[in-house]
């Protein structure tokens, strides 16, 4: 179905048909938009800004891009188009079709699922607030609009299943998604990562890069889902999010080529005089963000997940294309897990290991980017090696929680831990140093802030120089 723009909440639900849940929407609709002035990209209430809207729910050809004032973003319901002949394709379920209403005995699970992921979304609007104030240039501000918008966007999407599937319970966690608060000591974020700040554009960066790609992987997760339209609505997030990790990707890229640039052609490795941002630092925030991600899949050994799975409510990564009974119930996994002091490869029942599965696929796929921001370094002749440290590292949830570990991998005493850490995370120091390059806006078309390289090219193909951001 296409979206319909004519109404107030544009959708490609037929969302006018059913008279109860538009009103219900449309009373939640202003709360959304006063969160959004509340907790949304501070002061930008008068800027135009060269974004991209969806206008269709299918990957090729989706999206117009044109200027929009921020706050009257047209953000909506839109679903991926429905197969209805989908089956569900593993689990106890495996074969049936998929559930166009949510089973009784899911109900708790699902809301529980779905309340999670719509957690995250404004969680990470809530944490880069403040970051348009220090953009580098023109096109990172678009880029962090870009992507504020688009997680308010998913927002909508887990709303719009919480009103359409579940009822007053439903309604009520709808609203609390708008009262938790990142970092907010009463009423904190769900998950950890959601909680911690991103107070400058490396942390922006790395956590686009690390945590928007957990994004990716849960919703993989979730779009194999036997509940059709969570399925469906996952499906079409993922389109908007790999955007978001292209944003991360290239912005790691472009600070390392910098870094790499100001080296060669000063011949020193101190580019903190220079106004750049170190290797190492470098290596430290990564270290950060990809340990945080890690906790985001949840314990190692999960009899949770075990249950998503057996009940046909969350996959595996790719579940279809996967070949195996896609059941699993006499199925083991090899993984490293924490016994007495140490890590031990055990083998153990695939279905009690499927987060850490969907860890292993994450960590495969974080490793390409490092490839290429390693080509850079390696191209300028410099050498140093970005590494994505041992997945026991800094740990706060699951089986490693409980050891300290280096990051390449070695268990230590607590003592020896304190001594080293400064080595491997941001210090405030670093952080400090960091924040000190985040200068004022870097508002003229086509021009960076020092310690980055311009983008390859523009969005849209837009020429260097284009003025992403009206300020009016
Ligand atoms: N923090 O059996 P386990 C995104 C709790 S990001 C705090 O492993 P489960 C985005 C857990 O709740 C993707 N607590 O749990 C990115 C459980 O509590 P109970 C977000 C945690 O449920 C950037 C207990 O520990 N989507 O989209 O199998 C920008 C036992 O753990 C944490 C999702 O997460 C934690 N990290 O696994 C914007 C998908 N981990 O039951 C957006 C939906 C575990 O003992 N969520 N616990 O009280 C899920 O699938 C699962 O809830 C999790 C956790 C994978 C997160």
């Amino acid at each position: 179905m296409a979206i319909d723009y004519t109404q107030r909440i544009p959708n490609n639900v037929d969302l006018s048909s059913d008279r109860r849940l538009q009103r219900a929407l449309e009373n939640w609709q202003p709360r959304f938009l006063d969160w959004w002035k509340d907790m949304g990209p501070d002061g930008t209430t008068n800027f135009d800004v060269y974004l991209r809207t969806a206008i269709s729910a299918e990957a090729n050809g989706w999206a117009h891009f044109g200027y929009v004032k921020m706050p009257e973003y047209r953000w909506g319901i839109f679903l991926a188009g429905q197969d209805p002949n989908r089956l569900i394709a593993y689990g106890d379920n495996k074969g049936k079709p998929a559930w166009q209403e949510v089973p009784g005995e899911l109900r708790s699970t699902l809301r529980r699922l779905i309340v999670t992921q719509g957690d995250t979304e404004p969680a990470s609007v809530e944490q880069q607030r403040q970051l348009g104030k220090t953009a580098p240039s023109l096109y990172d501000l678009r880029n962090v609009f870009q992507v504020n918008v688009e997680e308010g966007r998913h927002l909508w999407a887990m709303v719009y299943l919480l009103h359409a599937y579940f009822g007053r319970d439903g309604r009520e966690e709808a609203e609390m998604l708008l009262e938790r608060h990142s970092g907010d000591p009463d009423k904190p974020r769900i998950l950890g990562a959601f909680n911690e700040k991103t107070p400058d554009w490396l942390s922006f960066f790395m956590f686009t890069y690390f945590t928007d790609r957990d994004g990716k992987y849960q919703l993989a997760s979730l779009a194999e889902s036997g509940f059709d339209p969570l399925s469906r609505s996952c499906r079409f997030m993922l389109i908007e999010e790999a955007h978001h990790m292209f944003v991360g990707e290239s912005g790691v890229q472009r600070i390392v080529q910098r870094t790499c640039d100001l080296m060669r052609e000063h011949k020193t490795d101190d580019v903190r005089g220079l106004g750049a941002i170190d290797l190492p630092t470098i290596q430290k925030y990564l270290n950060f963000h990809f340990s945080v991600s890690l906790d985001l899949f949840g314990q190692e050994a999960s009899t949770n997940a075990a249950n998503y799975y057996t009940m046909g409510v969350k996959g595996r990564y790719l579940e279809t294309r996967i070949a195996d009974d896609h059941v699993l119930a006499d199925s083991t996994f090899e993984m490293d897990t924490a016994e007495n002091g140490r890590i031990v490869r055990k083998t153990v029942p695939a279905l009690s290991a499927l987060n850490e599965r969907l860890r292993n696929d994450y960590v495969e796929d974080c490793a390409k980017g490092l490839l290429r921001w390693n080509r850079a370094i390696e191209q300028a002749g410099i050498d140093f090696e970005l590494k994505l440290p041992h997945r026991a590292f800094n740990r706060r949830i699951g089986t490693f929680a409980e050891l300290h570990v280096s990051p390449d991998g070695k268990v230590m005493s607590e003592a020896d831990w304190k001594a080293n850490e400064q080595k491997w995370l941001p210090t405030g120091e670093d952080r400090a140093f960091v924040t000190s390059l985040m200068g004022p806006a870097v508002i003229e078309p086509g021009k960076f802030a020092n310690w980055i390289a311009p983008p390859q090219r523009g969005i849209n193909n837009q020429a260097a120089n284009f003025e992403y951001v009206r300020f009016n």
